[in-house]
């Protein structure tokens, strides 16, 4: 039911992801491997290489030459962090210029409303998906989580409301997320490209219940969706997988 989430050493802990946005955001993660490996390795070597020379023998007061001034290791050890931070600024300065590119013409939108403590996606024809940690406390259920459902390959607009405090939109299997902020409605565009179920939780200590605040997304072909749009009524309201009112 959930979609695969491989975790291989080849992407250094990080998932595949599955948007058109997360490449940016796992070259990050990469690129910080890809840096502090090697440097991970020269420090580490140098310690067992200082460990093993410069060993105390019984008897023996030696010591490692002591020398200060050393221009060309000062100007290294300055000007390769330098480097690095340079080159990670620039990966980063493109990544967040793909990741938060918002189109003017996205085939959904939809508003995603948290509040202490469920979430209610609404959709255009004012059709509510809700879901409240009482419904995530009636146990067990996976069918209890509200749902958000959208199409995949396409551009999905999300608004994102609070009604109260700060709360974080986060679906970790799109390396992803974005605060929900009392008085400010972010907008974000996300293109799934691979329909599946995914998790989806509140990731910013909100209050008591805050832990029971998932949801699920279900990204459907678009096919699928329109189908599914298609039959939810104008200002209807379904509480995590119940309509209740139409
Ligand atoms: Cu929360």
């Amino acid at each position: 039911m959930h979609a695969p989430t491989r975790l291989l050493a080849s992407q250094f802990g990080s998932p595949h992801g599955v948007t058109a946005q997360d490449s940016y955001v796992r070259l990050l993660w990469h690129l910080a491997f890809y840096f502090a490996l090697p440097l991970g390795l020269i420090v580490l070597g140098g310690i067992a290489w200082c460990l093993v020379r410069y060993r105390a023998k019984p008897g023996s007061e030696r010591r490692a030459s002591q020398f200060q001034y050393h221009i060309p290791i000062e100007a290294a050890y300055t000007i390769i962090p330098l480097i690095i931070v340079a080159v990670i600024f620039g990966f980063m300065f493109n990544a967040e210029n793909h990741v938060d590119r918002v189109s003017r013409a996205p085939a959904v939108k939809i508003t995603v409303e948290g509040f202490q403590w469920g979430w209610r996606f609404v959709y255009p024809n004012g059709h509510q998906e809700i879901g409240t940690v009482a419904n995530a406390l009636n146990i067990n259920s996976m069918k209890n989580l509200p749902v958000l459902y959208m199409p995949a390959g396409e551009t999905v607009q999300f608004t994102l409301k609070s009604d109260d405090v700060v709360h974080t939109f986060y679906v970790r299997d799109w390396l992803w997320q974005r605060d929900l902020i009392p008085g400010v409605h972010n907008v974000a565009d996300i293109d799934v490209k691979n329909p599946g179920i995914y998790d989806g939780q509140c990731n910013n200590i909100c209050g008591q219940y805050h832990a029971y605040m998932r949801f699920l997304v279900d990204v459907m072909p678009v096919k699928q969706y329109k189908a599914w749009y298609a039959h939810q009524a104008a200002n209807s309201i379904t509480t995590a997988g119940v309509t209740v009112s139409s």
